[in-house]
């Protein structure tokens, strides 16, 4: 991995924003944080497609082993989605093209019960970039309020994200209510999200499982 790869990645692990932080062991005042070091991968035309990919993914996987093992708590896994959050703020501009341009509906949603939405909001930036209207719901969001949402835009296609083995049990609710309206058959069910796998996708009957967001991409193309 390129060193500048390696940086970013070991800055969001130690939940160090800019150069003010301290980071975990307290002693890093000074040296360059996530905010300069994006700047400057951007400006060595480091790929963001790299940057969240081996930087921001597998730095956030870490955090959550750390936090498995209970060497991280709530507040330093908190410090670390902040640090990704202000990456992918800091990237939104080179992922969008603005002269794409499609009447292709995209609704996506975090499933009721989960507020995660890093991996969500990184699907909603591509796909925007991709030309693609994006109607974002946001986390927590109730099977019937997502396919009220599709019924009302006419969307093309839905997105479900969540990353914890509790809430992922509502995304097949989604599918019922889909068809309950007569709008399966209408609509392409994309599902995401660490505690996802193809198998999961066909077992509730999406259809698409995507283990990250350009794959997504790719599958729409
Ligand atoms: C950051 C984080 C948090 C942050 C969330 C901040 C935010 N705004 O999202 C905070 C601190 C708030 C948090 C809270 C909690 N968390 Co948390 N969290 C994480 C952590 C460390 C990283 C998640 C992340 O952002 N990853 C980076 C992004 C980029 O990756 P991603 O989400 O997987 O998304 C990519 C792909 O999956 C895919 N994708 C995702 N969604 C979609 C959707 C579609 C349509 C498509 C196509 C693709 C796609 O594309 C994305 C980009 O490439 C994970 C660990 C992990 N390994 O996932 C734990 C983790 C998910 N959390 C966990 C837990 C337990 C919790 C809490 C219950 C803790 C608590 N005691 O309160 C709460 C739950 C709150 C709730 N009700 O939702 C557990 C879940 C365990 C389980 N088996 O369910 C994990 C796995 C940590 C662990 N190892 O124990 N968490």
């Amino acid at each position: 991995m390129k060193e500048i790869l390696a940086e970013i990645k070991k800055n969001i692990v130690e939940g160090r924003l800019d150069s003010e932080d301290e980071g975990f062991d307290g002693d890093m005042v000074g040296q360059p944080g996530v905010k300069e070091l994006v700047k400057q991968a951007l400006e060595e035309n480091v790929s963001p497609h790299d940057i969240i990919n081996e930087s921001l993914n597998k730095g956030m996987e870490q955090v959550g082993h750390l936090y498995e093992s209970n060497e991280y708590l709530l507040p330093d896994m908190m410090a670390a989605a902040e640090c990704v959050s202000e990456a992918i703020k800091m990237l939104e501009p080179h992922l969008v093209k603005e002269d794409v341009q499609s009447m292709d509906r995209f609704v996506l949603a975090t499933v009721e019960g989960d507020l995660h939405d890093i991996g969500k909001n990184i699907v909603a930036t591509l796909l925007r970039g991709s030309g693609f209207q994006v109607n974002d719901l946001g986390t927590g969001i109730p099977a019937d309020k997502i396919v009220a949402a599709v019924e009302e835009t006419n969307a093309q296609y839905v997105g479900l994200s969540a990353l914890l083995t509790t809430t992922m049990e509502h995304m097949p609710e989604v599918i019922e209510k889909l068809k309950e309206k007569g709008l399966r058959d209408k609509v392409k069910v994309f599902i995401g999200g660490a505690p996802l796998s193809a198998e999961f996708a066909e077992k509730i009957g999406a259809d698409y499982y995507c283990e990250d967001a350009f794959e997504a991409l790719e599958k729409l193309k």
